[in-house]
């Protein structure tokens, strides 16, 4: 091949390294920037173009083309690597600007949760009552007619166990009425002296301004020795001031339930919305019926005890003074947030 063909071929890379340097400065952004990278030093880009015509050249023309055709790429290389620095370096600052901090502004609040009402007065109940040695023990909400009647000496045709207060199940057994029954599966798992305390939800067929169809219940009992009326009356006293203050007028009253002898009831004054009180009350309780203690294996000659079970919605209500059970389970924020 001729000196004037090798002096064409260096001439034209020279001449297409100029264009290059040229359309790579005029690149807008960076996508145009990579097309110019194709189209210059890409497999089908001008410069393997020029690298194929080394193939006609002889053998001593072809190191001297093809050193200029290596410097012209590294060169169109060099632009455009200093070209994509600019874009990118602009670009960050772009992004600086647009996400300034402004940290004077106040902080957005993460919310609190707190326990739900019932759950507060659970917990201060079984807690009053495990600062004075019970222990806490829960039994299930689905029962069987003996746990929740039978060993309770509540005979078949005792009202509770109308179908209009009890809700049954379609393949036998039925939700808790009370949570008496924990009283029969503590007892037969221990021995006496024992003082328990069971807290859970209970299930009537029942509703208005002060019954709930389903419901929670804290029991309480103590079997040993020796036990006598006025212990129950002293626990159940300390209970009430604790739960509700000092001051707050209570009442006791002689009562009625198959699974205790003697038995009573305690009310609390309930001071109404409107300016009306009343008493409402808040929990049944007696000396445990010797039937009861034959029932889970004690020898009542030996043994006496108390129990009471008491109504947490109730404790709820008149320690916060709120006027309806179904408050509580409406989850309406602007009611629960008070608490
Ligand atoms: C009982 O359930 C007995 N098991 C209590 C008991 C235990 C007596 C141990 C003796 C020894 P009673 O049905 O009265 O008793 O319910 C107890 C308390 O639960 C009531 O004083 C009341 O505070 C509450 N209570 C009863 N029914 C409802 C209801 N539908 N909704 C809300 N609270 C209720």
């Amino acid at each position: 091949m001729s000196d004037g063909e090798l002096e064409s071929l260096i001439a034209r890379a020279r001449e297409l390294g100029e264009v290059a340097g040229g359309r790579i400065a005029a690149a807008a952004d960076l996508p145009a920037l990579e097309n110019e990278r194709v189209a210059w030093l890409g497999k089908k880009g001008e410069m393997a173009g020029l690298m194929r015509r080394l193939g006609s050249l002889t053998p001593d023309q072809r190191p001297q083309a093809g050193q200029v055709i290596n410097e012209v790429k590294e060169a169109i290389s060099g632009r455009i690597d200093r070209r994509r620095a600019e874009f990118e370096k602009a670009e960050r600052s772009r992004r600086l600007v647009g996400e300034k901090l402004d940290i004077t502004l106040p902080g957005r609040p993460h919310p609190r949760g707190r326990l739900h009402p019932l759950t507060q007065a659970v917990r201060d109940i079984v807690g009053i009552l495990r600062d004075i040695g019970f222990d806490e023990v829960r039994g299930p909400d689905l029962e069987d007619e003996f746990h929740n009647f039978e060993a309770l000496n509540i005979p078949a045709d005792h009202p509770a166990r109308d179908m209009q207060d009890t809700f049954y199940l379609a393949g036998g057994g039925l939700l808790r009425t009370h949570t008496s029954p924990v009283q029969i599966r503590a007892m037969k798992g221990r021995k006496p002296p024992l003082a328990v305390v069971a807290p859970g939800r209970v299930y009537r067929c029942d509703a208005d301004q002060t019954h709930s169809p389903m419901f929670t219940q804290v029991e309480g009992f103590m079997v040993a020795e020796d036990i006598r009326m006025s212990d129950l009356k002293g626990v159940l006293e300390l209970l009430l001031q604790r739960f509700f203050g000092k001051d707050r007028p209570y009442r006791m009253r002689p009562s009625f339930f198959p699974f205790t002898e003697p038995s009573a009831e305690f009310d609390i004054l309930w001071e109404k919305d409107d300016g009306s009180t009343s008493w409402l009350e808040v929990l049944g309780s007696g000396m445990i019926h010797p039937a009861v203690l034959e029932a889970v294996g004690y020898d009542p000659q030996k043994y006496t005890g108390f129990a009471f079970g008491l109504g947490v919605e109730r404790f709820a209500m008149l320690r916060s003074g709120v006027d309806n059970i179904h408050a509580f389970y409406e989850n309406d924020q602007r009611f629960l947030r008070q608490f």
